[in-house]
Parts: structure tokens; C-alpha cells; sequence
């Protein structure tokens, strides 16, 4: 972010400090930003991102500081200015201007925080396990706490007032504010750039790394940071594939799966485009079936739907699709319910977004799943990671693919079954060897009267998508 104070109105984080406050009925809390954390020695760091957490209630990225809340009051510690911090980091707002623009009550010296927690009694306040684990021990120290291990704790282990404090955020989060909404569509100015440039500069020769370069140059100079490692390959049936060093064929399709950070607030965008600018017919039916897939999940997006629903969904109209181009065989909801369409998209549509990519996945599926829903173990369904009733203020993405995976075509447990009653048709599938992977993703915002897609200016119909790539050439 820009600073390290947030552009917004401290309206915003007052407000939010005292929804969030009122939920936790007078149990104290502490609330860290983390730290910075050393690339290969202790002065290299990687770029500061303050724990989401702390975001969404002050916007400032202040490394080390901490909120505590203690009923209806708000405070902020953090290290006082040294007189050399100016030699390496400039003018650094004061301890006033920082609690004017955090919306907090005071900001004081984190020397005061332990005589602060020694006065509510350690045991009492409720806090989260930092994703930083320089941070996690400094919460164990100071709240005398026995998290350890390099990865966060999981919400198992938490006390009753930690997961007082964690439900309280996950309410407060899911439905987003219109601040909230506000800086997801800046973060997806920057990203509908991005993707154009992406379509516009990609031509046989290139590597991918040309098109990342072109696709990030757009967040960069807004201001902006990519929301998490880009994806951008002619391998997509890869799911997190983030190496760049493949050379892009006329007849390769690419995938990108690129988003902004605004602030700390994501964008999460998949498109995929041929190289040459024109779909062959293979790629083509197949694109399709994907898209279909993507607008009928979209259409179904509206408070008190669950999420599950929009998945199962969008896999109807995958292997509806699927069953069109010979590939598979049966009746679409029979197949969805044996789990063949996973054979081919395996991944959840979706997920909810906000200041995380996978927002508050750092709470496990206790923010994704609601109370008493759990993880199918079925394989496709069990990667679902949201199961909740859909409300007003939501936003999640929706993102169908279809993926061909050599190695899942060939093991025999995943595929022995739905070839032995041909099912799959491998004879079939083999004649679209030019797709190796198609997803197409976009952010949706839940109103009382439907879906908003907020990344609805990237180009996605196949005209579109041709144009925008022949737009370059
Ligand atoms: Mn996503």
C-alpha cells in the first residue's frame, strides 16, 4: 500500500472497530499487524503486508503494532519512532496523525502492552494466531500462549474467547461494507488493465514471463501489488503453476490468472486466450463448455443460495457440456453425483474474496463452512472451499475449468470405473490435444437481487477474447 496510513475515511475503521467490539460482549482483544520477515538476512526483507486482520479494522500497515480492544475502546501499540528511522524511512506520520487516520481512541509505545495485558489477566483476551511466526512468538510470549510450529495453529486449538474473536471477524467480513466493495473495484480497474495488456501483447516467440511482465507493469503502475504469485502459462491444466519460462506457440492456449491488491484488498481474475488469436475448433467447443459452465453458476448467485449448490451447478453444465462433445457419457446429474465431471475440474468453483485471496482461509473452513458442514470426501468435492448460505455483501469468485491431467487420466483408482462402463471416452478426449487447460474466472458481488460481477469489462465471450489478442498482433 501506499504509506502506511489508509486512503479511506477513518469513518470506516471506527466503524468497523465498534461492529466487531459490540460483538464480543466486553472480552478483551489483541489484534497484531506482524512483522517484516528476512528474505536471506535479517536486513533483505520481503515487501511488508500487514495481517489481514489488522487491516480491515485500522488500514495502516504499521510492522508490529497491535490493536487492543477492551469493550468500547480501541488502542494501538506500536514501536515509537528512533531518531535515525527518518535516515533510512523518511518522514514517518506521528503517533496523532496515525490515530486520527486508524480511527482508534489512543496510540501508545508497545512498551505499555504488557502492563496493559497484566491488567486484564493474559489468560482473558482472545487473539488470533499471526500467519508470521516471528509473531506468533511474541503472542505466546506476551499472552503466555504455547502455539508452535513453523505453520499457524489450527482454529482447533484455540481457546473459546479466541474463537469468540475469530467468529466476530468472520461475521463482520463475509459481508463486505461498501468501503470494502469500493477498493475491491479499484483493485479491479488495475486488474481488467492488466488482462487486456496480457491478451493484447501475447504472439508465438514470446515467453511467458514477457506476458507477465506486461500484465503486471499495469498493477505496478497504479500503485498496486499482484494479490498473490500470477499464473500465467501455456500449461494451465497445472493448477498453481508459477514458473514463467515456457515459449508461447500459435496454437497454444494461455492461461492467466492474475489480480491486483489495492490497499491490501484483492482482485482474483482468470482468462484464457490463443496465442494466435483465433480458438481452434477443439479449444473452441471446449472454451465453451466452460463459459456456460461460469454463466450459469453466476446466474444462480443471490442471498440464501448455498455456495455448494452453485458448484454442483456449474458441474451439471460441465459435463452436460461434456456429454455434447462425446467425452462423457449418461445423464449430467448422474455423472455429477459419481464425480466423473472431477476427472476433468476437480478444483471448488470458488471461493470468497477480500482482503485475502482466499478470504480468512489463515481460520480454515471455519470462515468457508458454516457451522455443521464439513468437507465431502469425494474427490473434486472435498477441494470445495466454501459451503455457506450465500448473503447481500458477499463477494466470491466463480471459477469453472477443465483441466486434462495426464497423470489423472492414467490412474487407474480416480479413472478405473468410469471406463470400465465407458463413461469416459479417452478415444474421444484424445482429439482435443490441443487443450491443456481452460479456467475463466470472475468477481462477483451477492446483492438482495442477484449477481454483480465486478470484473464484467474483461473481455470472456470468445469474440471478445479474439479480438482483444488480435487487438496486439
Ligand atoms: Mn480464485
Amino acid at each position: 500500500m501506499s504509506g502506511q496510513l489508509s486512503s479511506q475515511s477513518p469513518g470506516v475503521f471506527s466503524r468497523r472497530q465498534a461492529s466487531v467490539a459490540k460483538k464480543l460482549s466486553g472480552v478483551p482483544a489483541l489484534v497484531f499487524a506482524g512483522g517484516d520477515r528476512s528474505r536471506n538476512y535479517p536486513a533483505n526483507v520481503y515487501p511488508y503486508r500487514a495481517d489481514s486482520h489488522f487491516l480491515y479494522l485500522a488500514g495502516a500497515a504499521i510492522p508490529d503494532a497491535a490493536l487492543f480492544i477492551d469493550g468500547d475502546r480501541v488502542e494501538l501499540f506500536m514501536t515509537p519512532r528512533a531518531p535515525d528511522d527518518s535516515l533510512w524511512h523518511g518522514a514517518l506520520p506521528t503517533f496523532e496523525e496515525i490515530r486520527i487516520a486508524t480511527g482508534v481512541a489512543a496510540v501508545r509505545s508497545d512498551d505499555e502492552l504488557a502492563e496493559v495485558i497484566a491488567a486484564r489477566g493474559a489468560q482473558n483476551i482472545a487473539t488470533l494466531p499471526s500467519a508470521d511466526p516471528l509473531t506468533r512468538n511474541r503472542q505466546c510470549a506476551l499472552l503466555k500462549r504455547t502455539w508452535s510450529g513453523a505453520t499457524a495453529p489450527s482454529v482447533t486449538s484455540l481457546s473459546d474467547t479466541d474463537l469468540q474473536l475469530a467468529d466476530a471477524m468472520i461475521e463482520q467480513r463475509l459481508r463486505h461494507d461498501d468501503a470494502a466493495v469500493a477498493m475491491i473495484e479499484r483493485a479491479l480497474e488495475a486488474t481488467t488493465a492488466a488482462h487486456k495488456a496480457g491478451m493484447a501483447v501475447s504472439r508465438a516467440g514470446i515467453y511467458e514471463h514477457d506476458v507477465r511482465a506486461a500484465m503486471e507493469r499495469e498493477l505496478t503502475c497504479r500503485g498496486m501489488t499482484p494479490a498473490y504469485n500470477s499464473i500465467i502459462t501455456v500449461h494451465g491444466e497445472i493448477l498453481h503453476n508459477t514458473s514463467y519460462h515456457r515459449q508461447l506457440e500459435r496454437h497454444d492456449l494461455l492461461l492467466a490468472d492474475v489480480g491486483g491488491e489495492h490497499e491490501g484488498w484483492a482482485s482474483d481474475i482468470t482468462r484464457t486466450w490463443p496465442v494466435g488469436g483465433t480458438f481452434s475448433p477443439t479449444q473452441r467447443a471446449l472454451y465453451e463448455v466452460v463459459l456456460q459452465s461460469q454463466l450459469d453458476a453466476i446466474a444462480l448467485v443471490k442471498p440464501g443460495v448455498r455456495y455448494r449448490d452453485v458448484h454442483l451447478a456449474a458441474c451439471v453444465t460441465l459435463a452436460r457440456g461434456l456429454v455434447d462433445e462425446g467425452i462423457l457419457h449418461g445423464d449430467p446429474e448422474g455423472l455429477v453425483e459419481r464425480g466423473a465431471h472431477a476427472l476433468l475440474f476437480p478444483h471448488g468453483v470458488g471461493h470468497v474474496l477480500g482482503l485475502d485471496v482466499h478470504d480468512m482461509e489463515d481460520l480454515g473452513d471455519r470462515a468457508g463452512y458454516a457451522p455443521g458442514r464439513t468437507r465431502s470426501e469425494q474427490f473434486g468435492l472435498g477441494y470445495l472451499r466454501l459451503d455457506r448460505d450465500l448473503v447481500a455483501g458477499m463477494v466470491v469468485t466463480i471459477e469453472p475449468g477443465l483441466y486434462i491431467v495426464p497423470a489423472l487420466l492414467a490412474d487407474e483408482t480416480l479413472c478405473g470405473p468410469f471406463l470400465a462402463d465407458k463413461t469416459l471416452d479417452r478415444d474421444r478426449l484424445a482429439q482435443f490435444d490441443d487443450v491443456r487447460g481452460i479456467r475463466i474466472e470472475d468477481d462477483v458481488l451477492c446483492t438482495p437481487t442477484g449477481p454483480q460481477v465486478l470484473s464484467a469489462r474483461i473481455p470472456k465471450s470468445v469474440l471478445e477474447v479474439e479480438a482483444a489478442v488480435r487487438a496486439g498482433q
